[in-house]
């Protein structure tokens, strides 16, 4: 399998994490991709012009990162980090949504950041960071359970892209139980192995 990755990013992040919790990285070929300079190859393989994207064995080509990481689960046979049905599946799925979301807003903000400053641009930076905080305290209140699956793993990588690229500790200010859960969290070898470095 061909994986189109950038070294910091976040979803790609996520996506090995998974496949290094179901012991499948040794099959999966890393090859840098730059999102942002629309190369060819990329574009012929996800018209989104986007990492992750995971060409399969078959010749299919797979994004966004949700999708890799159920294809990824689909292959093998190590425990599953998609639950199959019922409570323990909404509930993954929806901590998925909720580090996939805390990412949907930190990533486009550091790009707002980055431009010259008008009343726009403050507003959607504004907009970014209350859904940010919003989601980390909805962290506070109900904190992902140690195991690993696919929803612990995605908000792990969303508060390690918070210590990345928003300074170590900020996120933890008032939300002592998910600082702990995250703690304990990074012993997993998916997670302490791919934290991000510039
Ligand atoms: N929802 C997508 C988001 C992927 C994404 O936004 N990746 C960024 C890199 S961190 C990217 O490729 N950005 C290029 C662009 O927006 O043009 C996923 O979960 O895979």
């Amino acid at each position: 399998m061909k994986l189109y990755y950038s070294a910091t990013s976040p979803y790609v992040r996520k996506v090995m994490a998974c496949a290094i919790a179901r012991g499948l990285e040794g099959r999966i070929s890393l090859h840098n991709s730059n999102p942002h300079a629309s190369p060819a190859d990329l574009l012929a393989d996800n018209p989104t012009s986007k990492v992750p994207c995971l060409v399969a064995d078959d010749g299919i080509s797979l994004y966004d990162s949700p999708v890799i990481c159920e294809f990824l689960d689909s292959l093998g046979d190590a425990p599953p980090l998609f639950p199959a049905a019922g409570a323990a599946r909404w509930r993954a799925l929806k901590f998925q949504a909720m580090g996939d979301g805390i990412l949907d807003a930190a990533v486009p903000c550091r790009g707002e950041l980055g431009r010259p400053k008008e009343d726009a641009r403050d507003a959607a930076i504004l907009r970014y960071k209350a859904a940010m905080s919003r989601t980390v305290d909805a962290l506070e209140a109900d904190v992902p359970h140690r195991h690993v699956d696919i929803g612990s793993i995605a908000v792990a990588c969303a508060l390690g892209y918070l210590d990345f690229r928003y300074g170590a500790d900020r996120w933890r200010d008032g939300h002592p139980k998910l600082s702990a859960w995250y703690e304990a969290f990074l012993q997993n070898p998916c997670i302490s192995r791919t934290v991000p470095k510039d």
